[in-house]
């Protein structure tokens, strides 16, 4: 039979899933899971019996709630569904689909709109740090449209500036999670960093490549796609990530010189899929590891002078760039980044009901 659950379809970035409130879900993990799966039409690479877009980007959750932390208004769980697995992973967070939070949860009565824009405190459940994001609410009514390009996503709409508290290490319990600036992996050097999602830099060159591919070709390049799993799976246990086997962290990225202007280019896998764009927490990954010496950016990246403590370092990735503000506190040993922000847009596209049927949806 199949069961009807109210659902909003919405743009996060460059990322695209549906919004839930959690007393709408079961709240047994594994049913839930079964539901999701079966609202995107997992496992099947083109999603055909649901909703989802036959990618990675395409197939996201995002489950929202009241929050009973003092410093926050919503809880949001992201939730990773898989395209051609059964699997729905909570390891990650999603930056992108949380430009969508602020909207729906004022949309559906969870945060008041006040004046022309409202400010919605998020709890990122999957890492346990708060996001702030300015939602723009003239009327009280949220205002999606707007003069805001972002690179990845065609057209414009009203930014949703983001700022971000308490996120270094949030994911693997310290920036530099081995304790190292530079570890060695099967002959390649790495840098692995969390500051909002654990990433694994390397430089493109150290595997033959420009900066210049298109994520198609690197899709296409086996035995690349097996190097860089195999230091993945070798690396995520030194991070405090485990057995990363069925988790989609850490990102793995590949760096070198900026080709148009910016601070440094991206290639970024996902770490099945190559990235079109970078993810949100990914970029702030990637923009403080430009920040830090002796990594394996060092050398790569050209991040203009700070202005005061801040700095603003645009990373260049396939389809554009992403412009990320830190601050960096330099009195901390090693210096610390205090603060990161930066802008997304996000945009509803449909609501209503999403119908699963679970006599043949898969378990997870
Ligand atoms: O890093 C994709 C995305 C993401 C994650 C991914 C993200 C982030 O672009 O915060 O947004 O890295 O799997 O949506």
């Amino acid at each position: 039979m199949l069961r009807a659950i109210s659902t909003t379809l919405m743009r996060g970035g460059t990322s695209k899933g549906l919004f839930f409130s959690a007393s709408d879900l079961p709240s047994e993990p594994t049913v839930r899971d079964r539901v999701l799966l079966a609202a995107m039409g997992s496992p099947d690479i083109r999603q055909i019996d649901g909703v989802g877009g036959g990618h990675p980007l395409t197939s996201k959750v995002a489950i929202v709630s009241p929050s009973h932390r003092p410093d926050a208004d919503v809880d949001y769980l992201f939730l990773q569904i898989a395209v051609d697995k059964a699997e729905v992973s909570d390891s990650q967070n999603c930056g992108n689909m949380l430009a969508g939070v602020g909207p729906w949860a004022i949309e559906n009565g969870l945060v008041q709109a006040s004046g022309e824009t409202t400010q919605v405190r998020i709890h990122m459940v999957n890492s346990g740090s708060v996001a702030v994001a300015d939602v723009s609410t003239p009327d009280s009514l949220v205002c999606y449209e707007g003069d805001c390009q972002i690179s990845g996503v065609p057209g414009s709409a009203a930014a949703i500036p983001i700022s971000f508290l308490g996120i270094t290490g949030a994911t693997t319990g310290a920036l530099l999670p081995t304790g190292n600036v530079i570890d060695c992996v099967n002959g390649v050097e790495v840098t692995c960093i969390d500051n909002g999602m654990p990433v694994v830099l390397m430089r493109a060159a150290d595997f033959g490549k420009t900066g210049r591919e298109i994520p198609s070709d690197l899709e296409k390049d086996a035995s690349l796609k097996a190097r860089i799993e195999q230091i993945r799976l070798a690396i995520a246990p030194r991070m405090n990530l485990g057995d990363v086997t069925k988790k989609t962290v850490p990102k793995l990225c590949l760096l070198s010189p900026p080709i148009n202007g910016g601070s440094i280019m991206t290639q970024t896998f996902i770490p099945h899929r190559v990235h079109q764009a970078i993810g949100v927490l990914g970029a702030v990954s990637v923009a403080t590891g430009c920040l830090l010496p002796r990594s394996v950016a060092d050398g790569i990246a050209q991040v203009p002078a700070a202005i005061g403590n801040q700095y603003r370092a645009n990373i260049e990735h396939p389809t554009g760039s992403f412009s990320v503000d830190l601050k960096l506190d330099t009195t901390l040993t090693p210096p610390t980044v205090t603060y990161a922000a930066l802008i997304r847009t996000a945009r509803k596209l449909m609501a209503g009901e999403v119908y699963v049927d679970l006599s043949t949806g898969a378990n997870p």
